[in-house]
């Protein structure tokens, strides 16, 4: 079954994650959340991403403000990464999002708009629907509640 490490840079951007965690209950993906800064415990997340690939098939980072965590992350392992701007600053969360999209050539993060938190998890369950077929279904059905939804207001 598919596992996710959804990292965050610190306790006060888990609120926003709840909204990622929610959707990779819906498609019964296993996650880890792990609080790591690239920063405040520079150690720790190498650590972690280094051995990430024994455990994980994909890691959705997240941070604010100076936000180096996903792209740090990205650097010491050939998982995907996702990197999830965090809104947490007196600039909007726009320095959130240039320090994570903006990595140079080479080590690629898939960035998600600013607390974009849902399709952080979504963007997973399609990456991982290569290797694990039920996401495949799942998806499809999101894709037309969500239709649903919308044409029924
Ligand atoms: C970043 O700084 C975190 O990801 C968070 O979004 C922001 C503020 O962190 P705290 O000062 O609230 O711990 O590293």
């Amino acid at each position: 079954m598919p596992k996710i490490a959804v990292v965050v840079g610190s306790k006060s951007d888990l609120p926003v994650i709840e909204r990622c965690t929610d959707i990779l209950d819906e498609f019964e993906i296993s996650y880890d959340v792990k609080v790591l800064s690239a920063h405040r415990t520079p150690f720790k997340t190498q650590e972690f991403a280094v051995e990430a690939e024994k455990y994980y098939d994909l890691i959705i980072a997240a941070a604010g403000k100076a936000a180096h965590l996903p792209g740090v992350i990205a650097s010491y392992t050939l998982l995907p990464v996702i990197g999830l701007p965090i809104k947490s600053s007196t600039l909007d969360g726009l320095d959130s999002l240039l320090s994570i999209v903006q990595m140079p050539k080479g080590i690629p993060v898939a960035t998600v708009a600013i607390d974009g938190a849902e399709n952080a998890a979504l963007l997973a369950c399609h990456i991982l629907s290569l290797k694990y077929p039920y996401l495949r279904e799942k998806l499809a059905n999101y894709r037309g509640k969500m239709a649903e939804e919308v044409l029924n207001n």
